[in-house]
């Protein structure tokens, strides 16, 4: 089966909702559906065994224009789209992929049609050509088809399409210089390391901040609010507040630690992969 893929937006509030120029005997066949639906109570509904999509990722989530290569007045990147389908009755036959611009009412930019087999992940890859003067939300959606003519659910992801980006940047470092150990039998001391982080194209636009430690171990600052797990096997990251560009690593120093001096560099990277100039520090454990 085939489904035409001429698409036009049709307004339903905040999230576009497609209306395909589906085969006529398709809009029979939902006629069907809500007659029966509304007139014969207790008929077991068709649309149960319709598929199912979820589980959305698109790939990248951010696209910098400015960073792409190409001549001329277009720029091309390829979009990498999975998702998941299910369907009670495994008849599924496609999967079909979309992106639109962030402008309504506009065609596809690009589009796929997927054939499957059973049930499970797939994967689309898209071409996409923009003007490199474009911007905004692209609205990436998908859906699939079944042999008896059902239509899923839509899933929607989305891109964030700049015409340009730059690197983020650390405006400070707040950290000690020196700290003592506690003596033997004593608790450990917790040393808060905040970075302080800018970037032109906006807070959100920051990826993470991290600091690689003598060289050697890589840790995350996070500006989580304390909240949720910003490295594996640490506690809170011991960030105050949430979003507002300050990243927070809570390190222990216990009695147990060696004498000397550790070294801390520093970077934050952007969602475009953009990275700050690294900035070094020491603190010398007595
Ligand atoms: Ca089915
Ligand atoms: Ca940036
Ligand atoms: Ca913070």
């Amino acid at each position: 089966m085939t489904l035409h893929l001429g698409l036009t937006e049709v307004s339903n509030g905040n999230r576009p909702f497609f209306h395909g120029n589906v085969p006529t005997w398709l809009f029979a066949f939902f006629l069907l559906v809500f007659t029966s639906c509304d007139s014969v109570p207790g008929v077991t509904d068709p649309t149960a065994s319709s598929p199912v999509v979820s589980g959305i990722q698109v790939s990248p989530e951010v696209l910098a224009l400015d960073q792409l290569g190409g001549e001329g007045e277009t720029v091309s990147a390829q979009i990498t789209v999975t998702a998941d389908v299910t369907d009670a009755d495994n008849d599924l036959t496609a999967a079909f992929v979309l992106i639109r611009s962030s402008s309504p009412g506009q065609a596809p930019l690009a589009q796929e049609e997927v054939q499957l087999g059973n049930a499970g992940t797939f994967t689309s890859r898209l071409d996409l050509t923009v003007p490199r003067a474009s911007g905004g939300q692209f609205v990436v959606s998908v859906f699939a088809a079944d042999a008896a003519g059902n239509i899923s659910n839509t899933a929607y992801g989305s891109i964030q399409v700049s015409g340009e980006s730059a690197p983020p940047e650390i405006m400070s470092i707040d950290m000690p210089d020196q700290v003592t150990r506690p003596a033997a039998g004593l608790p450990p001391i917790s040393i808060s390391i905040q970075a302080t982080v800018s970037d032109p194209d906006g807070l959100d636009n920051v990826a993470f901040v991290e600091v690689i430690v003598n060289g050697a171990a890589t840790l995350r600052l996070c500006d989580d609010g304390g909240s949720g797990t910003c490295n594996n096997g640490f506690g809170s990251s011991g960030d105050l507040d949430a979003g507002d560009g300050v990243y927070t690593l809570t390190i222990q120093l216990d009695a147990s630690n060696s004498a000397g001096t550790n070294s801390f560099e520093f970077t934050a990277v952007d969602r475009t992969g953009l990275r700050s100039g690294t900035v070094s520090r020491t603190i010398v454990v007595q």
